[in-house]
Protein backbone atom coordinates (compact mmCIF):
# COMPACT_ATOMS: atom_id res chain seq x y z
CA UNK A 1 0.00 0.00 0.00
CA UNK A 2 1.81 3.47 -0.99
CA UNK A 3 2.18 5.12 2.13
CA UNK A 4 2.38 9.31 2.31
CA UNK A 5 6.14 10.40 2.49
CA UNK A 6 7.15 11.20 6.31
CA UNK A 7 8.10 15.06 6.72
CA UNK A 8 11.95 13.28 7.56
CA UNK A 9 11.54 12.10 3.93
CA UNK A 10 10.10 15.50 2.63
CA UNK A 11 12.96 17.84 3.96
CA UNK A 12 15.61 15.55 2.73
CA UNK A 13 14.20 15.30 -0.35
CA UNK A 14 13.97 19.09 -0.45
CA UNK A 15 17.34 20.12 0.64
CA UNK A 16 18.96 20.76 -2.71
CA UNK A 17 16.15 23.22 -2.84
CA UNK A 18 19.69 25.04 -0.18
CA UNK A 19 22.51 24.77 -2.79
CA UNK A 20 24.66 26.80 0.50
CA UNK A 21 23.27 24.28 2.87
CA UNK A 22 24.64 21.94 4.23
CA UNK A 23 21.90 20.17 5.77
CA UNK A 24 22.00 22.25 8.88
CA UNK A 25 18.52 24.08 8.01
CA UNK A 26 17.25 20.13 7.74
CA UNK A 27 18.63 19.17 11.10
CA UNK A 28 17.03 22.93 12.47
CA UNK A 29 13.48 21.54 10.94
CA UNK A 30 13.80 18.43 12.27
CA UNK A 31 14.42 19.47 15.68
CA UNK A 32 11.49 21.83 15.72
CA UNK A 33 9.36 18.58 14.62
CA UNK A 34 10.61 16.79 17.99
CA UNK A 35 9.83 19.70 20.26
CA UNK A 36 6.64 19.94 18.75
CA UNK A 37 6.26 16.00 19.39
CA UNK A 38 7.01 16.78 23.02
CA UNK A 39 4.71 20.17 23.69
CA UNK A 40 1.75 17.77 21.77
CA UNK A 41 2.26 14.60 24.31
CA UNK A 42 2.01 17.70 26.96
CA UNK A 43 -1.15 19.52 25.62
CA UNK A 44 -2.82 16.15 25.03
CA UNK A 45 -2.65 15.70 29.05
CA UNK A 46 -3.53 19.41 30.05
CA UNK A 47 -6.95 18.15 30.41
CA UNK A 48 -5.45 15.41 33.14
CA UNK A 49 -3.37 18.32 34.83
CA UNK A 50 -7.01 20.38 35.65
CA UNK A 51 -8.44 16.96 36.96
CA UNK A 52 -5.92 16.26 38.77
CA UNK A 53 -4.91 19.59 40.39
CA UNK A 54 -8.55 19.89 41.89
CA UNK A 55 -7.60 22.15 44.40
CA UNK A 56 -8.57 25.38 43.69
CA UNK A 57 -9.82 27.44 40.14
CA UNK A 58 -7.00 29.94 40.46
CA UNK A 59 -4.35 27.03 40.89
CA UNK A 60 -5.41 24.97 38.14
CA UNK A 61 -5.91 28.00 35.61
CA UNK A 62 -3.23 30.37 36.18
CA UNK A 63 -0.46 27.75 36.84
CA UNK A 64 -1.46 25.34 34.58
CA UNK A 65 -1.83 27.93 32.06
CA UNK A 66 1.80 29.28 33.09
CA UNK A 67 3.04 25.89 33.41
CA UNK A 68 2.28 25.14 29.42
CA UNK A 69 3.50 28.43 28.45
CA UNK A 70 7.26 27.82 30.12
CA UNK A 71 6.74 24.09 29.59
CA UNK A 72 6.41 25.11 25.77
CA UNK A 73 9.13 27.74 25.73
CA UNK A 74 11.73 25.79 27.44
CA UNK A 75 10.91 22.36 25.33
CA UNK A 76 11.50 24.72 22.13
CA UNK A 77 15.26 26.17 23.81
CA UNK A 78 16.45 23.26 24.66
CA UNK A 79 15.62 21.08 22.20
CA UNK A 80 16.44 23.28 19.02
CA UNK A 81 19.54 24.40 21.09
CA UNK A 82 20.45 20.70 21.53
CA UNK A 83 21.19 20.25 17.68
CA UNK A 84 23.41 23.36 17.34
CA UNK A 85 22.13 24.44 14.38
CA UNK A 86 21.35 28.25 15.67
CA UNK A 87 23.30 30.90 17.63
CA UNK A 88 20.57 32.55 19.56
CA UNK A 89 16.65 32.41 19.89
CA UNK A 90 14.12 34.89 20.29
CA UNK A 91 10.43 33.89 22.22
CA UNK A 92 7.58 35.88 23.29
CA UNK A 93 7.40 34.21 26.08
CA UNK A 94 11.10 36.26 27.20
CA UNK A 95 11.87 39.73 27.44
CA UNK A 96 14.95 39.60 25.63
CA UNK A 97 16.88 37.06 22.89
CA UNK A 98 18.93 33.69 24.07
CA UNK A 99 22.43 33.73 22.92
CA UNK A 100 24.22 30.62 22.80
CA UNK A 101 27.54 31.61 23.61
CA UNK A 102 29.41 28.33 23.19
CA UNK A 103 32.09 27.97 20.53
CA UNK A 104 29.90 25.56 18.56
CA UNK A 105 26.28 27.87 18.74
CA UNK A 106 28.32 31.01 17.91
CA UNK A 107 29.80 29.24 14.56
CA UNK A 108 26.20 28.69 13.71
CA UNK A 109 23.98 30.21 11.05
CA UNK A 110 20.71 30.45 11.82
CA UNK A 111 18.45 32.15 14.45
CA UNK A 112 14.99 31.32 15.17
CA UNK A 113 12.06 33.42 16.80
CA UNK A 114 9.25 31.69 17.60
CA UNK A 115 5.68 31.86 19.91
CA UNK A 116 6.16 29.14 21.63
CA UNK A 117 2.17 28.51 22.64
CA UNK A 118 -0.15 30.59 20.96
CA UNK A 119 -3.47 31.31 22.53
CA UNK A 120 -2.71 29.43 25.26
CA UNK A 121 -5.64 31.08 27.38
CA UNK A 122 -7.98 28.52 25.02
CA UNK A 123 -6.06 25.64 26.77
CA UNK A 124 -8.07 24.87 29.92
CA UNK A 125 -11.63 25.10 27.37
CA UNK A 126 -10.00 22.57 25.17
CA UNK A 127 -9.43 24.80 22.31
CA UNK A 128 -7.04 24.60 19.57
CA UNK A 129 -3.45 26.17 20.04
CA UNK A 130 -0.49 26.56 18.02
CA UNK A 131 3.22 27.22 17.68
CA UNK A 132 4.71 29.64 15.38
CA UNK A 133 7.80 29.84 14.18
CA UNK A 134 10.31 31.93 11.61
CA UNK A 135 13.97 30.79 10.50
CA UNK A 136 16.70 33.75 9.54
CA UNK A 137 20.06 33.46 8.82
CA UNK A 138 22.36 35.87 10.91
CA UNK A 139 23.29 39.02 9.75
CA UNK A 140 26.18 39.26 12.14
CA UNK A 141 29.66 37.17 11.50
CA UNK A 142 29.52 33.57 12.19
CA UNK A 143 32.11 32.65 15.34
CA UNK A 144 31.08 35.54 17.22
CA UNK A 145 28.19 36.03 19.72
CA UNK A 146 24.58 36.69 18.19
CA UNK A 147 22.90 40.42 18.37
CA UNK A 148 19.91 42.16 18.48
CA UNK A 149 20.28 43.07 14.95
CA UNK A 150 20.45 38.73 13.79
CA UNK A 151 16.53 39.05 15.43
CA UNK A 152 15.38 42.59 14.49
CA UNK A 153 15.34 41.72 10.40
CA UNK A 154 12.49 42.55 7.90
CA UNK A 155 10.36 39.10 6.89
CA UNK A 156 10.91 39.52 3.61
CA UNK A 157 14.50 37.91 5.12
CA UNK A 158 13.36 34.73 6.46
CA UNK A 159 14.63 31.60 5.83
CA UNK A 160 11.75 29.34 6.78
CA UNK A 161 8.57 30.03 8.32
CA UNK A 162 5.49 27.73 9.97
CA UNK A 163 3.33 26.61 12.89
CA UNK A 164 1.99 23.54 14.53
CA UNK A 165 -1.51 23.02 15.03
CA UNK A 166 -2.56 21.44 18.35
CA UNK A 167 -6.54 21.01 17.14
CA UNK A 168 -8.07 17.70 16.63
CA UNK A 169 -5.04 16.21 14.84
CA UNK A 170 -1.63 17.83 15.06
CA UNK A 171 -0.32 19.59 11.85
CA UNK A 172 2.69 20.89 11.67
CA UNK A 173 2.64 23.69 8.26
CA UNK A 174 6.00 25.09 7.14
CA UNK A 175 7.18 26.76 4.13
CA UNK A 176 10.92 27.68 2.96
CA UNK A 177 9.88 29.72 0.54
CA UNK A 178 8.73 27.04 -2.26
CA UNK A 179 4.70 26.38 -0.93
CA UNK A 180 3.71 25.71 1.63
CA UNK A 181 2.91 22.00 2.72
CA UNK A 182 1.48 20.34 5.94
CA UNK A 183 2.34 17.71 7.65
CA UNK A 184 0.14 15.13 10.01
CA UNK A 185 1.35 13.68 13.37
CA UNK A 186 0.73 9.40 13.43
CA UNK A 187 0.78 9.21 17.45
CA UNK A 188 0.48 5.84 16.33
CA UNK A 189 3.93 5.34 14.71
CA UNK A 190 5.54 8.59 16.24
CA UNK A 191 5.93 10.46 12.34
CA UNK A 192 4.36 13.72 10.82
CA UNK A 193 2.97 12.56 6.95
CA UNK A 194 2.46 14.71 4.56
CA UNK A 195 -1.01 15.28 4.39
CA UNK A 196 -1.54 18.06 2.83
CA UNK A 197 0.33 19.19 -0.03
CA UNK A 198 1.12 22.39 -1.93
CA UNK A 199 -0.93 24.47 0.16
CA UNK A 200 -2.71 27.93 -1.61
CA UNK A 201 -5.72 30.25 -0.58
CA UNK A 202 -8.86 29.38 -2.46
CA UNK A 203 -9.07 32.21 -5.00
CA UNK A 204 -12.42 33.57 -3.03
CA UNK A 205 -13.51 33.25 0.51
CA UNK A 206 -16.19 33.96 2.70
CA UNK A 207 -15.04 33.84 6.17
CA UNK A 208 -13.81 36.40 8.60
CA UNK A 209 -12.06 36.38 11.85
CA UNK A 210 -11.87 39.02 13.83
CA UNK A 211 -13.07 40.03 17.49
CA UNK A 212 -15.79 42.18 17.00
CA UNK A 213 -16.44 42.92 20.88
CA UNK A 214 -12.95 45.74 19.63
CA UNK A 215 -15.61 46.62 17.29
CA UNK A 216 -16.12 50.13 18.21
CA UNK A 217 -12.39 50.69 18.69
CA UNK A 218 -11.92 50.03 14.94
CA UNK A 219 -11.08 52.62 12.43
CA UNK A 220 -14.08 53.72 9.94
CA UNK A 221 -12.59 51.41 7.22
CA UNK A 222 -12.51 48.32 9.30
CA UNK A 223 -16.11 49.33 10.54
CA UNK A 224 -17.38 49.66 7.23
CA UNK A 225 -15.29 46.68 5.58
CA UNK A 226 -17.37 44.73 8.47
CA UNK A 227 -21.05 46.11 7.86
CA UNK A 228 -20.01 45.13 4.22
CA UNK A 229 -19.09 41.77 4.55
CA UNK A 230 -22.63 41.43 6.50
CA UNK A 231 -24.45 42.85 3.58
CA UNK A 232 -26.54 40.73 1.69
CA UNK A 233 -25.33 40.22 -1.80
CA UNK A 234 -25.48 36.89 -4.16
CA UNK A 235 -22.86 37.95 -6.47
CA UNK A 236 -19.86 38.69 -4.17
CA UNK A 237 -20.78 35.37 -1.56
CA UNK A 238 -22.31 37.77 0.64
CA UNK A 239 -22.96 37.68 3.87
CA UNK A 240 -19.73 36.50 4.65
CA UNK A 241 -19.27 33.83 7.66
CA UNK A 242 -18.01 34.87 11.07
CA UNK A 243 -15.39 32.38 12.61
CA UNK A 244 -13.04 33.24 15.24
CA UNK A 245 -11.65 31.28 18.17
CA UNK A 246 -9.32 33.49 19.70
CA UNK A 247 -6.20 31.40 18.50
CA UNK A 248 -4.23 32.58 15.51
CA UNK A 249 -3.65 29.68 14.18
CA UNK A 250 -6.24 27.81 14.04
CA UNK A 251 -8.07 30.82 12.30
CA UNK A 252 -5.54 31.22 9.88
CA UNK A 253 -5.26 27.68 8.86
CA UNK A 254 -9.13 27.17 8.87
CA UNK A 255 -8.49 30.52 6.70
CA UNK A 256 -5.91 29.11 4.35
CA UNK A 257 -7.61 25.91 3.87
CA UNK A 258 -11.32 27.51 3.07
CA UNK A 259 -10.45 30.43 1.98
CA UNK A 260 -10.87 33.49 4.50
CA UNK A 261 -9.67 36.63 6.21
CA UNK A 262 -8.39 37.61 9.45
CA UNK A 263 -8.10 40.90 10.60
CA UNK A 264 -6.48 42.14 14.45
CA UNK A 265 -6.29 45.53 13.58
CA UNK A 266 -5.37 48.55 15.36
CA UNK A 267 -8.28 50.26 17.81
CA UNK A 268 -8.10 53.22 20.64
CA UNK A 269 -7.10 50.76 23.37
CA UNK A 270 -4.28 49.46 20.74
CA UNK A 271 -2.94 51.52 18.56
CA UNK A 272 -0.48 48.99 16.55
CA UNK A 273 -3.34 46.33 17.25
CA UNK A 274 -2.35 43.19 19.18
CA UNK A 275 -0.15 40.86 17.55
CA UNK A 276 3.67 40.60 17.40
CA UNK A 277 5.07 41.34 14.46
CA UNK A 278 7.99 39.34 14.85
CA UNK A 279 6.65 36.39 16.85
CA UNK A 280 3.20 36.40 14.74
CA UNK A 281 2.58 38.79 11.72
CA UNK A 282 5.71 37.70 9.93
CA UNK A 283 6.09 33.91 10.27
CA UNK A 284 2.19 34.25 9.24
CA UNK A 285 2.67 36.53 6.02
CA UNK A 286 5.77 34.37 4.40
CA UNK A 287 3.20 31.21 4.49
CA UNK A 288 0.31 33.42 3.26
CA UNK A 289 2.17 35.19 0.51
CA UNK A 290 3.56 31.33 -0.16
CA UNK A 291 0.03 30.01 -0.36
CA UNK A 292 -1.19 32.55 -3.07
CA UNK A 293 -2.28 35.38 -0.33
CA UNK A 294 -1.74 38.41 1.29
CA UNK A 295 -0.64 39.89 4.53
CA UNK A 296 -0.36 43.66 5.78
CA UNK A 297 -0.74 45.84 8.21
CA UNK A 298 -3.95 47.78 5.90
CA UNK A 299 -1.50 50.42 4.10
CA UNK A 300 2.27 48.00 3.96
CA UNK A 301 3.24 44.38 3.40
CA UNK A 302 3.77 42.83 6.60
CA UNK A 303 6.94 41.68 5.12
CA UNK A 304 8.22 45.14 4.36
CA UNK A 305 8.13 46.04 7.76
CA UNK A 306 11.38 46.98 9.53
CA UNK A 307 11.47 46.33 13.13
CA UNK A 308 12.57 48.23 15.40
CA UNK A 309 12.06 46.11 19.08
CA UNK A 310 11.60 42.34 19.83
CA UNK A 311 8.15 42.80 21.19
CA UNK A 312 6.80 45.48 18.62
CA UNK A 313 3.27 44.99 17.37
CA UNK A 314 1.50 45.67 14.00
CA UNK A 315 -2.24 45.36 12.53
CA UNK A 316 -2.55 42.29 10.66
CA UNK A 317 -5.01 41.82 8.07
CA UNK A 318 -4.25 38.35 6.11
CA UNK A 319 -5.56 35.98 3.94
CA UNK A 320 -6.81 35.45 0.00
CA UNK A 321 -5.51 37.97 -1.96
CA UNK A 322 -8.58 39.12 -3.22
CA UNK A 323 -10.41 39.82 -0.02
CA UNK A 324 -7.13 41.28 1.86
CA UNK A 325 -6.94 43.73 -1.16
CA UNK A 326 -10.72 45.09 -0.47
CA UNK A 327 -10.00 45.28 3.01
CA UNK A 328 -6.64 47.97 2.42
CA UNK A 329 -9.46 49.72 0.26
CA UNK A 330 -12.01 50.15 2.96
CA UNK A 331 -9.02 51.53 4.87
CA UNK A 332 -8.08 53.92 2.19
CA UNK A 333 -11.20 55.30 1.52
CA UNK A 334 -12.36 55.79 4.92
CA UNK A 335 -8.29 57.38 5.93
CA UNK A 336 -9.54 60.64 6.89
CA UNK A 337 -12.20 59.51 9.08
P1 LIG B 1 -8.17 38.65 21.48
C1 LIG B 1 -3.63 34.87 21.27
O1 LIG B 1 -3.42 35.58 22.48
C2 LIG B 1 -3.45 35.85 20.11
O2 LIG B 1 -2.14 36.33 20.10
C3 LIG B 1 -3.82 35.19 18.80
O3 LIG B 1 -3.51 33.84 18.78
C4 LIG B 1 -5.32 35.44 18.71
O4 LIG B 1 -5.79 35.49 17.38
C5 LIG B 1 -5.48 36.79 19.40
O5 LIG B 1 -4.36 36.94 20.29
C6 LIG B 1 -6.75 36.85 20.24
O6 LIG B 1 -6.80 38.14 20.81
O7 LIG B 1 -7.87 40.08 21.88
O8 LIG B 1 -9.24 38.58 20.42
O9 LIG B 1 -8.45 37.72 22.63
Amino acid sequence: MERHMTLGEFIIENQKDFPYAKGELSALLSSIKLAGKMVNKSINKAGLAQILGKVGKENIQGENQAKLDVMANDVFISTLKSRGEICGIASEELEDFVAFDDDIHKEAKYVVLMDPLDGSSNIDVDITVGTIFSIYRRISPEGTRVTKEDFLQSGENQVAAGYLIYGTSTILVYTTGNGVNGFTFDPGIGSFFLSHPKITFPENGSIYSVNEGNYIHFPQGIKKLIKWMQELDKDSNRPFTARYTGSLVADFHRNMLQGGLYLYPQGSTAPKGKLRLLYECNPMAFLAEQAGGKASDGERRIMELIPSELHERAPFICGNSKMVEIAEKFIEEYRAD
